[in-house]
């Protein structure tokens, strides 16, 4: 569209008001930056009135407080449902501006008024200690994306918008910003938007052309291939380039009301039933100056315009009479005295601009999901247990027995629940979901296709980053949803999982913010089952970056079986605000517990099985733990050859679902009470533990416990290849017969007495690994074995 011919949307009364507002916010974001007194500037600004550390980031401010001031004007005229995403988080100051200018930042901390008062502490506060930090973070009404970490401003607004049929999605996108990876890759989201379903997202590339101390790449690409770039990924782009205010503000409303018409019109005939088809969603490319408004030159260099203008413009000011004298010109230059009236409060032409109630988008419910967050209706699991004869039969996968109840799960909530993974989905054996739903595609499709279609309710994009991002954006507005992964390349999300684990955290704190659903993985292919990969598949530290988290945050849940990984997953849908990590196999196995048993050991979170346990009524020679199912497996068959060798042998078998239980109570809401980790470790037996990841990770949760020099740990320790299962494990210790030497080692007196044993378990295992170099698959009595009961055992 050619926007020089509309070049007078405004009226002049409009085009005053818009202008004012946005003075107002440019005002207090300085204001912010800068000031510890004198708010309005009725005396002359001297050192003291300047805080002594400028903290903060000016640059991206006057572009945001532009954006959001014409967000404001169509909201109003057209009201709207919308919510703003600030990708450059760093913007702190213009966001909270606004929300002061809207009413809503004094609505929730009334300290904070809208006034002369509350202006010198909206201030003060900023950037401060004790006071607020310098991003959108958790503490900014109306955000759901604090943009410290660059690049998940997109993927956050998509995740918002899906199940949204009515709301906008405005965000703003830094030029540094979409230089990052997972930036680049969420262009793609709009094939996996349903006009019919979904709400819409107004991407805003921000180009003011610098980030820190560099130009942006995209600043310094031909125009012609920006747009080529951007139409290649579907959108319809529009260009407002200016320095002007007066024509820039034309130019942007003029614009806004143009992609919000055409917006509407996607929608319409989307829902009409007109088309199905993937439309070419409009969006802006706002070309205007990094720091604009603020000092043009400072000490001689070019600011204003620059990457110079990034953090803070006059950065001498207590120190040096002209910095304070240009910052006192630079903040007069948007003449408070007509923004603000005697009281402090914003004149009635700026308060009047923004919408009111919840419409403001910093008082909108959307972004404060909690507050719209449905339970799920939730199947009884109980009714999908795999029915168990006796301890390990039948085999069965538990993920795949999850699939059907999860297909209810998500045929019963069809509105607030989707299913996320990266092309895994049914390598992860949960194909069963497709009996009720999609995969959601816009994109062509040809005949052969699997079950893909706009209307689809699971998410399958190989990026591990959109996966993440989209069910962050998803929960943040108050959906649930599972991210299903290879254990191995969840990795490549631990820094996204960081900052939605601070957001959890802080938000806890902040009372008008209520909790939403919990953010659910399901990690499967996991270390111990590769069939066709191999040591690059192969890495269980997912966990451990986790439990690095707060402990109130996080929850690491390993399942033995499939019954245990229902209980276990309709626990996690059933939580709040937590991160919850699920690792469960794909691979058939046994089935230890009914689901009577299985939903009990959950709710215990670990468990003596005293079904394996030799120790009855009596204090244990050695505690056999294990915590995940291919350690589990291994446990049990250990357990076994000391039944059958060592009879006199009382040994303890003990299995951890619920890993928190292990850290002290002191440390983790989950954390067993020490005279009840005692009862069951005791206070000096040897304990075997086999356990799925690194093992230090379990010394470090144990580290406090009375019998933690006797935890000797096997785990993962770095040794993989394409191999046997078996193979798998005894390359790396785990497996039932090493097990066996650890106690032979460990128990005190058995080193001796149990030698042949021990001999024996040796030779074993080359026989084991032999096999398995000549057949190309593990030895008959490895994969044959079988959990056989006490009573119908008889000793080799
Ligand atoms: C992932 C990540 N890498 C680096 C940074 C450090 N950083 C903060 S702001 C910034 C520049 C951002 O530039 P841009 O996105 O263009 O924002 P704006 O110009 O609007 O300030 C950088 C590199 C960061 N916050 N996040
Ligand atoms: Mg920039």
């Amino acid at each position: 569209m050619d926007i020089a011919a509309h070049p007078h949307t405004l009226t002049e009364d409009e085009l005053r008001r818009l202008d004012a507002y946005w003075r107002a916010a440019n005002y207090l974001t300085v204001g912010q930056i800068y000031l510890l007194g004198n708010p309005l500037l009725r005396e002359p600004l001297t050192r003291d009135h300047v805080k002594p550390r400028l903290l903060g980031h000016w640059g991206t401010g006057p572009g945001l407080n532009l954006i959001y001031a014409h967000l404001d004007r169509v909201i109003v005229r057209r009201d709207l449902n919308a919510i703003y995403v600030t990708g450059p988080g760093h913007g702190g100051p213009a966001i909270v501006a606004n929300t002061w200018l809207e009413g809503t930042y004094s609505d929730l901390y009334p300290s904070v008024s809208r006034d002369e008062t509350g202006m010198a502490r909206l201030f003060r506060q900023f950037s401060f200690p004790g006071g607020i930090p310098s991003h959108v973070a958790a503490e900014v009404p109306g955000s759901i994306h604090e943009g410290g970490e660059l690049g998940y401003s997109l993927m956050h607004a998509y995740g918002a918008a899906f199940d949204n049929p009515d709301l906008l999605v405005a965000c703003v996108i830094g030029d540094g910003e979409a230089e990052t990876g997972p930036l680049a890759g969420s262009w793609l989201s709009n094939v996996f938007l349903n006009p019919a379903r979904d709400g819409a997202v107004l991407p805003i590339l921000h180009l003011n052309g610098y980030k820190i101390a560099n130009p942006s790449v995209f600043d310094r690409l031909p125009e012609d291939d920006l747009i080529a770039m951007f139409r290649g990924f579907g959108y319809r782009p529009y260009v407002i380039a200016g320095s002007d205010p007066a024509t820039v503000h034309q130019r942007f409303a003029t614009t806004l009301d143009q992609v919000l018409d055409e917006i509407a019109a996607i929608q319409r005939r989307a829902r009409s039933g007109a088309d199905g088809t993937r439309p070419r969603w409009p969006m802006i490319v706002l070309r205007t100056p990094k720091g604009w408004t603020g000092p043009r030159v400072v000490d001689g260099e070019p600011v204003e315009g620059t990457f110079r203008s990034h953090q803070v413009p006059l950065s001498a000011v207590r120190k040096d009479p002209e910095h304070l004298a240009a910052l006192e010109r630079w903040l007069r230059s948007y003449r408070p005295e007509e923004l603000f009236d005697a009281t402090g409060a914003p004149v009635a032409d700026v308060a009047g601009l923004p919408p009111t109630g919840d419409r403001r988008m910093s008082a909108n419910p959307h972004a404060n999901g909690g507050r719209l967050l449905r339970d799920l209706d939730l199947p009884d699991f109980r009714g999908y247990a795999v029915p168990v004869e006796r301890p390990g039969e039948p085999a069965s996968s538990p993920v795949k027995a999850l699939g059907p109840w999860l297909r209810d799960v998500i045929g019963a909530n069809p509105d607030r629940f989707r299913l996320f993974g990266p092309d895994e989905v049914v390598s992860n054996r949960l194909g069963a979901t497709f009996e009720v739903t999609d995969r959601a595609f816009l994109g062509r499709t040809y005949p052969g296709d699997d079950h893909l279609s706009p209307d689809g309710r699971v998410m399958e994009v190989l990026s591990e980053h959109l996966c993440q991002g989209w069910l962050e954006g998803y929960l943040l507005t108050g959906r649930h949803g599972i991210f299903t992964s290879y254990e191995a390349f969840i990795h490549i999300v631990d820094s996204m999982v960081n900052q939605h684990a601070k957001w959890l955290k802080v938000s806890r704190g902040i009372s008008w913010r209520q909790p939403i659903a919990s953010l659910n993985y399901l990690l499967s292919s996991h270390v111990w089952q590769q069939d066709h990969n191999g040591f690059s598949h192969q890495d269980p530290g997912f966990i451990d970056h986790v439990v690095n988290k707060k402990a109130e945050v996080v929850r690491v849940y390993l399942p033995p079986d499939a019954n245990t990984l229902l209980a276990t997953m309709d626990h996690c849908l059933r939580s709040r605000h937590y991160i919850n990590v699920v690792v469960a196999g794909k691979h058939p196995a046994p089935t230890w517990l009914s689901m009577d048993e299985a939903d009990r050991h959950c709710r215990r979170g670990l468990g003596i099985w005293p079904w394996a346990s030799t120790d009855t009524g009596a204090v244990p020679d050695v505690v056999l733990a294990c915590a995940g199912d291919v350690p589990t497996l291994e446990t049990l068959a250990a357990a076994d050859l000391l039944r059958r060798h060592l009879p006199e042998l009382k040994v303890r078998v003990v299995n951890i679902v619920d890993l928190m239980r292990l850290q002290p109570d002191s440390q983790h809401p989950h954390g067993l009470p020490d005279v009840q980790f005692d009862a069951i470790f005791t206070l000096d037996t040897p304990v075997i533990f086999a356990y799925h990841g690194y093992p230090t990770l379990i010394h470090r949760l144990t580290y406090r416990r009375h019998n933690h020099e006797n935890f000797h740990v096997r785990g993962y320790q770095e040794e993989g290849t394409t191999t046997t299962p078996f193979d798998m494990v005894m390359l790396n210790d785990l497996d039932r017969y090493h097990l066996v030497l650890d106690v032979v080692d460990r128990v005190p007196g058995l080193t001796s007495r149990a030698a042949q044993l021990r001999q024996h378990m040796v030779d074993t295992r080359e026989e084991c690994r032999d096999h398995t170099r000549r057949h190309g698959e593990d030895d008959p009595r490895v994969v044959q074995w079988r959990w056989v009961r006490a009573e119908a055992e008889t000793t080799p």
